[in-house]
């Protein structure tokens, strides 16, 4: 008898170059994840503002940030949880826009995002700068949905996305990194995860 080769039917998949490690591609769905009760916010009532280490501290009214130049990521995201999306499509306005107004000054090399609900998360903010991260109010062409942030969460798909904060309204930037909510809660302060930086400890 002939051993069956495991090859032209048992070959494993090629494993797919945007995955990083330990992840999974979810497919056409888009899982929910938020740690507090879904906030309701009028476009007209929300604004962003950056402070902090910043010489001009400024802030964006709903239609001052529409006319803006505008800004659009095609791509990835990927969750902690493991779940990675492919050729999502997300329109707003870098983060490099907002932050050549407000001016960073020579001290700045972090930034906490916080959400109207109080959510925060930290970043390095040569993470934020060089065309990386965005506050973004479509997706699909369409309003960003209230539970995915809307009507304007941050972007920031290099990294695992509980940094892209939803219901965003401020960007603060500041001397030294702090952490902010699940980074208090065990999770790696930057979170790269094409170096699987999932946990405090992670390299
Ligand atoms: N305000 C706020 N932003 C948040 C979160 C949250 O709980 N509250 N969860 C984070 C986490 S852990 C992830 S994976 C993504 C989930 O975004 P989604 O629900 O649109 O998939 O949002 C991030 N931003
Ligand atoms: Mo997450």
């Amino acid at each position: 008898m002939t051993t069956p080769t495991r090859g032209f039917f048992g070959r494993r998949r090629e494993r797919d170059p945007r995955l990083p490690p330990g992840q999974y591609d979810v497919g056409a769905d888009w899982p929910v994840l938020t740690a507090e009760p879904t906030p309701r916010i009028a476009p007209e009532t929300w604004s962003i503002s950056v402070d902090g280490k910043v010489a001009n501290p400024s802030t964006w009214t709903w239609d001052e940030a529409h006319a803006l130049p505008g800004s659009e990521y095609r791509g990835a995201i990927h969750c902690v949880t493991t779940w990675s999306k492919f050729d999502t499509w997300f329109a707003g306005v870098s983060v490099d826009t907002l932050l050549e107004a407000a001016q960073p000054t020579d001290d700045a090399h972090f930034v906490m995002a916080t959400s109207k609900t109080g959510y925060t998360t930290n970043l390095p903010l040569e993470d934020v700068t060089g065309g990386k991260a965005w506050v973004v109010w479509d997706f699909d062409g369409k309003p960003l949905p209230t539970e995915h942030g809307g009507p304007v969460r941050l972007l920031v798909p290099h990294l695992y996305f509980w940094k892209s904060a939803k219901w965003v309204t401020r960007l603060t930037l500041m001397t030294r990194d702090q952490p902010g909510f699940w980074e208090q809660n065990g999770y790696h302060d930057r979170g790269d995860p094409w170096r699987e930086q999932r946990y405090q400890g992670d390299d």
